[in-house]
């Protein structure tokens, strides 16, 4: 049976007409989002044959190094939102100190909407030709926005508008939430749109995979240590050992659960509390499409949508993916287990 062929902007301008969160403007950020990861999803495709890959001898605002594709694609979100006509007041990026302004004015007024976004998550990937994403996060502008700009954009995660990624593997996948569904398209190359692949997605409650770097097992607290030691056990009731995937690129590995279930952790270490995935442009969007399918987010001890944040690029535990595999996660990190 031949699949629908409904292209992203159909889908998007059906849902204005069923949704109030669905927004023209909402809508129109989410196409800018769409155009970024057609254009990297191109680059990316023969970087090494342009030299493109490898590292600039730089390191970023988190103290890490930065890949030349880390800054290209970066450079891409930044042009794209420059010509979007003025609805973006700012872009916050994994690989800026400061946010950018990249508004202009839209009908007389300043853009109402500031995109967070990591350009190429899992960018250690590259060299391997392995899956990367980008991820973004789209939070209203505060009216009580004046002088600081960083500060005004500091916002729970349940304040989100929307948020998504663009994976690109063997296909170039957008998903997105408004919080009216998940939604997937997946990029007809051929046509250069992308079409809708899955609607309204749902996440098992319990997977039988977890994903985690267990090289860091000695650093993790206790209660880390016993949840994954809990899924390494056998039991056929419930449905122990748990398989172990881990990409190194936190937007696959949340995809692959999106699909089928299971649990994604990246722990504080006992050294490093704070744990190394940022807030703001990893957590939170992620988290919101994660709850948005049925499933959850946590840092173990407190919902991610819950937390207020301090600084665009702070870092934040992460537990997400099914909702009773998480929340078996947050009773070991609790002592509860
Ligand atoms: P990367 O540094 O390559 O961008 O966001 C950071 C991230 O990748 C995630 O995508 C990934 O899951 C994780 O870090 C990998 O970190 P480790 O190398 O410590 O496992």
């Amino acid at each position: 049976m031949p699949l629908s062929r409904t292209t992203l902007a159909a889908h998007l301008l059906q849902q204005q007409t069923l949704h109030p969160a669905v927004t023209t403007e909402l809508s129109a950020v989410i196409e800018h989002m769409a155009l970024a990861g057609k254009v990297i999803g191109r680059e990316l495709s023969d970087a090494a044959l342009h030299g493109a890959l490898g590292l600039t001898g730089d390191t970023n605002v988190q103290g890490e190094v930065v890949q030349k594709l880390d800054e290209r694609t970066n450079d891409i979100f930044v042009q794209t939102f420059e010509g979007q006509g003025g609805v973006v007041r700012a872009i916050v990026s994994e690989e800026m100190e400061k946010p950018c302004e990249v508004g202009g004015q839209a009908g007389g007024r300043a853009g109402e909407y500031v995109v967070f976004v990591d350009p190429l998550d899992g960018s250690s990937n590259l060299d391997a030709n392995m899956t990367v994403g980008s991820i973004f996060s789209v939070h209203r502008v505060s009216s009580r926005l004046q002088t600081d700009l960083e500060t005004g954009f500091l916002k729970p995660g349940r304040d989100q508008l929307a948020s998504g990624y663009v994976l690109y593997g063997p296909s170039t996948v957008l998903v997105y939430t408004c919080g009216a569904g998940v939604y997937q398209f997946t990029l007809d190359r051929g046509i250069g749109e992308f079409i809708l692949s899955g609607s309204r997605l749902k996440i098992p409650p319990r997977g039988k995979v977890y994903s985690a770097n267990e090289g860091n097992y000695a650093k993790w607290p206790q209660g880390v240590q016993r949840f994954v030691d809990y899924l390494r056990d056998k039991d056929a009731a419930t449905g122990r050992p748990y398989a172990s995937r881990y990409s190194g690129c936190l937007v696959a590995d949340v995809h692959r659960f999106l699909t089928g279930g299971g649990v994604y952790l990246y722990p504080g270490e006992i050294s490093k509390p704070e744990g190394k995935l940022r807030l703001m442009y990893e957590a939170a969007p992620l988290g919101f499409i994660i709850e948005q399918a049925g499933g959850l987010a946590s840092t173990g001890t407190q919902r991610i949508h819950d937390i207020l944040p301090t600084a665009v690029h702070q870092r934040v535990p992460l537990i997400i993916g099914s909702y009773e595999d998480v929340g078996n996660a947050e009773e070991f990190v609790q002592g509860k287990r």
